[in-house]
């Protein structure tokens, strides 16, 4: 197997055990008729979250997938909440597109970063340099294995206090944050993200509505949803467990770009369509893990 497919199916398989929403929809997809196998589903992309502090964060994290044949993209910046981002192109269209972000802890405030520093202050050198990045198990083990202690529950409310992406983080580190469903290329009559949504919400999936449903690009090019986060039980560094947001499943309309409307449906692929990302789209789904949401 090549690298970035022992990389690819280790994170879907941690993700899928993680968030029961990607076999509720599946199952729900193939009993519509829509799909047969979890390999029918066009994955548009995979998204991380990272701490952006010397030796982590987007430089450190992005080497991995710079190895595997990525291609750097746009750059986002979510001011209020203390977020940039980076867009990577896969190798080829078999894989999905990767949205890396990182929380600015510069920005935060005294007391946050210094809650954060405690738990990354023993990180010394970056600890992507010390993975083989040819050994797609040992890519697979580092995504999978903790660079910091567990927190403590104080610890954990005092960040998600000021700031739910870092509370995210702590706990959640490098875990696969969503996978989102190419919803373009589903069959006609599900092909379009609003009667998706509505199957979605049939088959009892609470979807995100920070902004609307549907997150529209101003070009009308993009169109985005995503479900609420899954709630995980976390036990925490004194001993107490909580419930906490886990991971949650994203839905992505990509349309096709005015210059290519005449070609015909069986010949468009995704270079024909809108691509990359969009800010006020984003900001919006980066809320499927925050409280405002989860607790509705
Ligand atoms: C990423 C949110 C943004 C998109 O497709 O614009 C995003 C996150 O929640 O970490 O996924
Ligand atoms: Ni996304």
């Amino acid at each position: 197997m090549e690298t970035i497919d022992i990389v690819m199916n280790g994170l879907m398989e941690r993700y899928t055990e993680r968030v029961p929403d990607v076999k509720k929809i599946t199952h729900a997809m193939q009993a519509a008729g829509m799909i047969y196998t979890q390999a029918d589903i066009e994955n548009d992309h995979v998204a991380f979250r990272t701490l952006g502090i010397p030796n982590l964060g987007i430089a450190s994290f992005e080497k991995i997938f710079l190895k595997l044949g990525y291609t750097k993209k746009d750059f986002y910046h979510f001011e209020a909440k203390k977020i940039d981002a980076f867009w990577y192109a896969p190798p080829s269209e078999a894989y999905p597109r990767i949205f890396v972000s990182e929380l600015r802890i510069g920005d935060l405030s005294e007391n946050a970063q210094n809650i954060i520093k405690k738990y990354t202050d023993a990180i010394k050198s970056d600890p992507v340099d010390d993975i083989d990045l040819n050994d797609g198990y040992a890519i697979d083990n580092f995504l999978h294995s903790p660079l910091w202690q567990i927190p403590t529950w104080a610890d954990y409310e005092a960040l998600q206090a000021e700031s739910e992406y870092a509370a995210w983080v702590i706990y959640n580190r490098y875990y696969l944050n969503h996978y989102t469903i190419s919803v373009h290329n589903l069959p006609l009559g599900f092909d379009d993200i609003y009667k998706f949504n509505e199957f979605l919400e049939g088959i009892g999936i609470k979807l995100n509505n920070a902004g609307g449903k549907v997150k529209v690009s101003p070009d009308n090019g993009l169109l985005q949803s995503s479900t609420v986060a899954e709630m995980i039980d976390a036990e925490f560094a004194d001993g107490s467990t909580h419930r906490i947001s886990g991971s949650y499943v994203e839905f992505a309309e990509r349309k096709v770009l005015p210059q290519f409307k005449n070609i015909p449906d069986d010949e468009i692929k995704r270079m024909h369509r809108r691509e990359g990302f969009e800010s006020n789209n984003a900001d919006k789904i980066f809320e499927s893990t925050f409280s405002s949401q989860t607790t509705r």
